[in-house]
């Protein structure tokens, strides 16, 4: 079972912030942020690539509630989903990370070869 896989089980403890049937929210535990939470499926869906459009749909739903009652939904929030290798996704079950809480820079997505690539 995979690490988001037994959070969203309970084996595993966390610090929710809101919880459906499907989906759950909880704390970074290495926040880039003031603001960093994880939202997950409850169900193992490994990355964005494999999400059925009618989950996606739902989750939208369920993101715009996490941040409505964190308190971002007025000053804004980053959403962001790690698709694979190259995007350097850690943890292989779709989350989708809501970063905010202060003006984010792009400043730590910013490769020192990135001129490259342009
Ligand atoms: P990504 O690189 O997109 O796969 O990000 C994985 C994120 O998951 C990373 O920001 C750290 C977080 N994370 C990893 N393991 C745990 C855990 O056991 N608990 C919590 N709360 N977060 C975790």
């Amino acid at each position: 079972m995979c690490i988001f896989c037994k959070i969203a089980s309970g084996e595993m403890n966390t610090n929710k912030i809101l919880e459906d049937e499907s989906f759950l929210a909880f704390h970074d535990v290495n926040p880039k942020a003031p603001v960093h939470i994880l939202v997950i499926p409850k169900t193992h869906i490994e990355k964005f690539d494999d999400t059925p459009p009618e989950v996606m749909a739902q989750m939208t739903t369920f993101i715009k509630k996490v941040a409505n009652l964190i308190g971002v939904d007025k000053s804004g929030y980053r959403l962001i989903t790690n698709n694979g290798e190259d995007a350097g996704q850690e943890v292989a079950h779709l989350h989708f990370h809501i970063l905010g809480g202060t003006k984010l820079s792009w400043q730590h997505l910013q490769d020192t070869n990135s001129k490259e690539f342009i």
